[in-house]
């Protein structure tokens, strides 16, 4: 079994209730078990800011499944959601699940970055992440707390 943590994000269509429902089809997984579910977070969009804020949240799991199996599982569930994968990687989205650290794994392929690229400079991951996982390490030994204590808040708010 290895420990997951994965990232929601949704600007599009209902955000709360398109992250909750997400986290719900998680939890349907057989090969999944959600130990944590951070708070939900109300959040400046990074990148084009003629979008709507998002909501974001991080959950941790305990998976049977490999990293990549885990991306098609989650990437389903993304479908489902009537997410239509075209060439905005800066635009909105109804539902964004991101696999931000599995295990101790390093991965550099086409499909999968882990731990995720973008992590470092993210807010809406970092602080829901701490909030679960306040003594995790990355592979590299950075410490979440730190990385957490030094980020910018960027007016983000946390909701429940
Ligand atoms: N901005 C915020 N605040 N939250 C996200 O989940 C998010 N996801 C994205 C981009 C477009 C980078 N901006 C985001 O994919």
């Amino acid at each position: 079994m290895t420990t997951a943590y994965i990232g929601l994000g949704s600007n599009l269509s209902d955000p709360i209730e398109q992250v909750k429902d997400a986290i719900d089809e998680v939890k349907q997984l057989a090969q999944c078990q959600v130990t944590a579910i951070s708070s939900l977070y109300l959040s400046k969009p990074m990148g084009p800011q003629d979008q709507n804020d998002y909501i974001n949240a991080v959950i941790a799991i305990e998976t049977s499944l490999s990293a990549i199996e885990l991306l098609d599982v989650l990437q389903a569930i993304e479908n489902s959601a009537g997410r239509v994968r075209k060439d905005n990687r800066w635009g909105a989205r109804i539902l964004d699940l991101d696999i931000i650290l599995f295990g101790h794994e390093v991965i550099n392929t086409e499909r999968l970055t882990i731990p995720h690229y973008g992590m470092h400079e993210r807010e809406f991951v970092l602080l829901p992440l701490a909030e679960i996982a306040p003594t995790l390490n990355l592979p590299n030994g950075e410490t979440v707390k730190y990385l957490s204590q030094n980020i910018a808040n960027n007016a983000m708010v946390k909701l429940s």
